[in-house]
């Protein structure tokens, strides 16, 4: 290993001791960079690795609450801007118990060179919160969101910091922020975030951007195979927003989408899942994956068991971080899996990763595959800037053209530093060399 690059990781692991997430994603990232080092001498002399690793600011606050029985609640609330080199800070919120300042700080790290990839004038940040909106009402979530705010504001703006969603934090809740911003800051100021329903503010598409863009990711892979999604099956975990649309998608260009899961067990249905009765249950009616309608004789409920084991010609993975381990890539690969899409941020592990590549499996990796979510997110700061809304038709396909963009030149990089199918070197090293350029032309 370069010995700037092996200096610049021990520092960061020792500075960041108490962080293994974001350890993981940088140990992840960083030798993948090491071809850049020659040809940007500048990253050496300018210590560009070690700065790009550093957090740039970071808030932490307490959110209180009050819940339906009266009873005052506490919980944290992060805020992680990594780097506004390219932009204002962007990246969504997520509301989940396992929230964490270590999860945080991966998520916003990962997001620096999603954004970048993009092509457009974003920076990198995430934030969130360890409350759990599962079980809880309309108005607890309202208060709570509304109490997050209170303290968030102070720290974002249209030109300073943009938030959207993330797990747990969908279009109801960017409701409530937004009421709560606006109410504090006496602004109707649309740009401060994204995610809104389209019938106030929303982009069409924003919704399904993340699930529709790791297909079309996907699609780009197979088309430089000479290959095609048609007439394959798939395996999609989660069921939430990302894997939702994923599946919509993947259906439409006929796959085949025989299992899907929750934190809790997955559903298979080897005929095909019914994507408008998984909407009903999983986004309208908000319920549990468990109370999908068995009507088909051989479709089941499996509690506790995972999407991985069964055979599929392609995986999708769209819950969460780690959720794909080295067992569960050998179980994938034994059943015949191809082609494996991150709809989720950083879903395999890296030994899972290190045996897709052994054997041979494409791997999109999730900043290149699901940056459809905050690409569309930027057209939505678009359309709120020119006081605009494009139809559903267009969103879409500007949608898929960055998609192919960011994979065509994910895969010249990788083309270039390391081999044409090694997506992982060519996301990373295709994001950096932005963030290279632009802290280069701003000095220290
Ligand atoms: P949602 O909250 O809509 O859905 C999350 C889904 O993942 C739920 O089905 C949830 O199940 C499941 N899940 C959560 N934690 C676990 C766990 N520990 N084990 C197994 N399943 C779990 O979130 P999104 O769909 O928005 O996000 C999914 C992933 O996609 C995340 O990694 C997110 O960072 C990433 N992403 C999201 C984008 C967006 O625009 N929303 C953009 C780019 C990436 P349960 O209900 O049981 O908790
Ligand atoms: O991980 C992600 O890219 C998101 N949660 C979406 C971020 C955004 O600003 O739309």
């Amino acid at each position: 290993m370069h010995p700037y690059l092996e200096e610049t990781l021990d520092r960061v692991r020792s500075r960041n001791a108490g962080y293994p997430v974001f350890l993981q994603a940088a140990g992840e990232i960083l030798p993948t960079l090491e071809p850049l080092l020659g040809e940007y001498p500048e990253i050496e002399e300018l210590n560009l690795l070690e700065r790009f690793c550093e957090p740039e600011r970071q808030f932490l606050f307490r959110v209180t609450w009050q819940d339906d029985d009266r009873r005052i609640r506490v919980n944290r609330g992060y805020r992680v801007g990594f780097s506004s080199v390219l932009g204002p800070f962007k990246g969504g919120l997520r509301f989940h118990p396992s929230v964490s300042l270590d999860i945080v700080r991966f998520l916003s790290f990962e997001q620096i060179l999603k954004n970048s990839l993009t092509g457009l004038s974003l920076g990198g940040a995430k934030g969130g919160s360890d409350f759990d909106p599962r079980g809880r009402s309309d108005h607890e979530v309202m208060r709570f969101c509304q109490s997050f705010m209170t303290e968030l504001h102070r720290h974002i703006g249209e030109q300073t910091d943009i938030p959207a969603g993330d797990i747990g934090v969908s279009q109801r809740e960017i409701g409530y922020l937004f009421g709560q911003y606006k109410r504090l800051v006496n602004r109707y100021e649309l740009g401060v975030i994204t995610g809104k329903s389209a019938s106030w503010g929303g982009s069409h598409v924003r919704k399904e951007a993340t699930g529709y863009g790791v297909v079309f990711f996907a699609q780009a892979m197979l088309r430089a195979r000479g290959d095609s999604l048609e007439g394959k099956t798939a395996v999609v975990s989660g069921a939430g927003n990302v894997a939702l649309y994923t599946i919509r998608k993947l259906e439409e260009l006929g796959v085949r989408v025989i299992s899907c899961s929750d934190s809790q067990g997955s559903l298979h249905a080897p005929g095909g899942i019914d994507f408008a009765t998984l909407r009903q249950l999983k986004e309208v009616e908000r319920g549990r994956l468990s109370a999908y309608p068995l009507s088909s004789g051989d479709t089941e409920y499996r509690p506790g068991q995972s999407v991985w084991d069964l055979p599929a010609d392609l995986a999708f993975p769209c819950a969460t971080e780690n959720e794909l381990d080295r067992a569960d890539a050998e179980r994938l690969v034994a059943n015949g899996c191809r082609l494996v899409c991150e709809g989720a941020n950083m879903p395999c592990r890296t030994e899972a990763l290190e045996f897709f590549r052994e054997q041979g499996v494409l791997h999109g990796p999730g900043k290149a595959a699901n940056a459809g979510g905050v690409a569309v997110s930027a057209l939505e700061m678009q359309q709120n800037a020119a006081l605009e809304q494009w139809p559903f038709a267009e969103v879409e396909a500007r949608l898929e053209a960055i998609i192919q963009r960011i994979h065509d030149r994910c895969r010249r990089l990788a083309s270039r530093y390391s081999d044409p199918d090694d997506y992982r070197t060519g996301a990373n090293t295709a994001g950096f060399v932005r963030v290279v350029e632009a802290m280069r032309a701003f000095g220290f």
